[in-house]
């Protein structure tokens, strides 16, 4: 009933010791607008594959967690109005035979279980604004100092307290590396002000760490900050705005809990015109690529080169 169910090619790559990537499907039900979300999930599958790397889109449905969708089930998930399961949801799901899309904690703790070592994500969840009355801090965070996976991810939306997040992923012993970039980005934006311990400048030292933390017996995942491009990022100022905007939306509306983030990526969206869509997308592909240059190096196939 609630065993792992690999997709073919995705038990068959891995068998193989071939590059996999994980992708998690909360975006896409929860964080991206139809029909935009089911062009975008086979987008990211189909960069994937260019890249010479088997896709593991993860969701739970009909109670089953599977691991790589085929076309039928990412269908599922960007059209039904499904329920956002993080870890804590994935035995009730099991047990009810249930369907939901998986937040980056649960992608996460499913992916590894699989045996696939790197994920690609938009943003990872993290501390909210706030968190020191409401408590409101994202599994993603407890999930990864446990989880032995490199997730991919343009930092964490602006929509959170970054310098919270970051202290958090301190506590939780799990190492952060920023590619490319000495400063921990902010999503939409490049910048967050906030700097980082460790900068890496090419995919194969990802993949060099996680096998460090192997032999170290760490059971920690790491988080490779990858800024969105140059060019493709939010303006400062229209991001500011839209963002106290959904804030007081957030605030009025009383929204709580696990609605809070889909809320205010809606929220955001709406009122940026769909340009925050464009930049969430760009981030989301370069996330994407560089998990493939990853899981390459990581399975002893050379990186594309970016
Ligand atoms: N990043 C995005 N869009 C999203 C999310 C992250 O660009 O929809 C989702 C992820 O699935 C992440 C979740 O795990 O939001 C965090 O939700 P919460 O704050 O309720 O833990
Ligand atoms: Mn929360």
């Amino acid at each position: 009933m609630s065993s792992l169910t690999l997709r073919d090619e995705v038990a068959e790559a891995l068998r193989r010791g071939r590059p996999v990537v994980a992708l998690e499907s909360t975006i896409i039900s929860h964080g991206l607008p139809r029909p935009r979300n089911l062009e975008a999930a086979r987008e990211l599958e189909a960069l994937l594959r260019d890249a010479g790397v088997t896709p593991a889109t993860i969701a739970v449905l009909d109670g089953e967690p599977r691991v790589g969708l085929d076309d039928e089930a990412l269908r599922r998930i960007a059209e039904e109005d499904l329920a956002k399961a993080s870890v804590r949801d994935l035995p009730i799901l099991a047990a009810r035979r249930g369907s939901a899309a998986t937040t980056v904690a649960a992608t996460a703790y499913l992916a590894a279980r699989a045996g696939i070592r790197v994920f690609a994500t938009g943003g990872l969840g993290g501390v909210h604004r706030g968190a020191s009355e409401s408590f409101d801090e994202s599994a993603d965070l407890d999930v990864l100092a446990d989880t032995p996976i490199a997730v991919v991810s343009a930092g964490v939306k602006s929509v959170l307290d970054i310098g919270a997040t970051l202290e958090r992923l301190e506590s939780l012993s799990v190492p952060v590396v920023g590619y490319r970039t000495d400063e921990f980005p902010a999503f939409w934006l490049r910048s967050s002000g906030h700097r980082l311990d460790w900068r890496i400048e090419e995919a194969a030292e990802a993949a060099e760490i996680l096998r460090a933390s192997t032999s170290l017996g760490l059971r920690a995942g790491l988080l490779v900050a990858n800024p969105v491009p140059e060019g493709e990022q939010w303006d400062a100022e229209e991001h500011d705005r839209v963002l106290s905007e959904a804030f007081a939306a957030a605030a009025a509306s009383g929204v709580r809990g696990k609605a809070v983030t889909p809320f205010l990526l809606a929220h955001i969206v709406d009122a940026s015109g769909g340009v925050s869509l464009e930049v969430n997308l760009a981030l989301a592909r370069n996330n994407v690529r560089l998990a493939a240059g990853i899981a390459r190096a990581l399975a002893g196939t050379p990186p594309v080169s970016r």
